[in-house]
């Protein structure tokens, strides 16, 4: 990444310098679709993020610039400014969240920048809510910390920008440490390093380079879907809160009560807690090879019975398997994006060939390749 085009962005259009922040985007091994269910998810910061150069401007107003996209927005910071641009809703979410919280927020000036690629699973937005989150805390001593901070970002994405997210994105960007991955109980918020070094093995992303636009209505659909369950068996059983406390035995109870729909989408929640429970434990024996296989159940059923998943990346999936490789599945919300894949070092060459010719020849899109390096989360540069 570049800083010296923020830095020469700023510069040019505030005739000064301010400071910079960074915060990342992130992996994540197992556990999908599970935070919302109060559940545990296991993602990792990585060494992509968005950047951004700060600097109060002393008036009540913000003055952006994306310099990814060479757009400008100026906006206020009251109940009724939010800004048309999306991005700049990013900004304005989070400085209106802090302000909602009694934390005075006043005008600042700023340049941003990314090289987390947009719409592939790894999180940018949260990114770009945790750096600027992380940015104006420090900047105007608001003495929050990492977790209001990535209450924060979920809360933009609700109020402002209408992705009923969890917060397993925001918590990965703030809390993110090099060479760990994060055990994340998305209910409680109590949280357990896992350093990861796989032994033989690499873990890998490979972007579909697509990104089905249904996305967002879809993930809103099955967190609704997730709740309606919920809220019927807890007729039955008081104590379940969200698909977190419910089990197989208390789903098939209420079979007749719910739709079909819903009901498997319940199931694969229910399925999923407990997988990455599993896969968790496998990771602290070092048994990759177990690891990979309940990656592969976990994209079966984000496929079948989730349905997040699309013809592009059940190719790769597919591929994945032919290779050998230990593990793979689509990652993060779906409909795009990338899969994961945990690879025998040894196999890594041919698997990447194979992978990214074949899909070119399919689908006549170029498939971009990220190997994964762990990082720490939002810091000051
Ligand atoms: C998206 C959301 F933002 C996360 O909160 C999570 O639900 C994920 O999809 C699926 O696991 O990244």
């Amino acid at each position: 990444m570049d800083l010296n085009k923020i830095k020469e962005k700023f510069k040019a259009l505030y005739g000064t310098e301010g400071v910079m922040y960074t915060s990342p985007g992130r992996i994540n091994l197992i556990g999908e679709h599970t935070d919302y269910n109060g559940g545990f998810v296991l993602p990792g910061a990585i060494d992509k993020g968005m950047y951004c150069e700060i600097k109060p401007n002393g008036t009540d107003k913000v003055r952006a610039f994306a310099l990814d996209l060479e757009e400008s927005a100026e906006f206020g910071l009251g109940e009724n400014d939010l800004p048309a641009k999306q991005w700049a809703k990013y900004i304005y979410g989070v400085c209106r969240e802090m302000i909602k919280k009694g934390k005075a927020v006043p005008g600042f000036d700023t340049v941003f920048s990314g090289d987390v690629p947009l719409g592939a699973g790894m999180s940018s937005s949260a990114a770009l809510e945790s750096c600027f989150g992380f940015a104006i805390n420090d900047q105007f001593k608001l003495g929050l910390d990492r977790f209001e901070l990535a209450l924060i970002g979920q809360a933009t994405e609700h109020n402002y920008v209408g992705v009923m997210c969890g917060i397993m994105d925001q918590f990965a960007s703030c809390f993110g440490k090099e060479g760990s991955l994060i055990r994340l109980d998305c209910r409680s918020l109590e949280y357990e390093y896992i350093p990861f070094h796989p032994e033989g093995y690499r873990l890998v992303l490979i972007n579909t380079c697509v990104s089905h636009n249904l996305a967002e209505g879809a993930y809103n659909k099955r967190r609704q879907s997730c709740e309606r369950v919920a809220a019927t068996i807890r007729k039955y059983h008081p104590e379940v809160e969200l698909l977190r406390d419910a089990n197989l035995d208390m789903l098939r109870e209420v079979a007749n009560e719910v739709s079909a729909e819903d009901y498997i989408r319940a199931e694969f929640v229910i399925e999923e807690i407990k997988r990455m429970d599993e896969a968790c434990d496998a990771l602290k024996a070092d048994d990759y090879e177990t690891v990979g296989k309940k990656m592969y159940e976990t994209h079966i059923g984000l496929s079948r019975k989730y349905e997040v998943s699309c013809e592009e990346l059940d190719y790769l999936n597919d591929i994945a398997r032919e290779c050998g490789v230990a593990g793979s599945r689509v990652m993060g919300g779906g409909f795009g994006g990338c899969t994961i894949n945990l690879v025998k070092s040894e196999l890594y060459d041919g698997f990447i060939k194979r992978a990214t010719e074949s899909y070119e020849q399919k689908f006549k899109i170029k498939p971009k390749v990220y190997d994964v390096v762990i990082k720490d989360g939002a810091r000051k540069l």
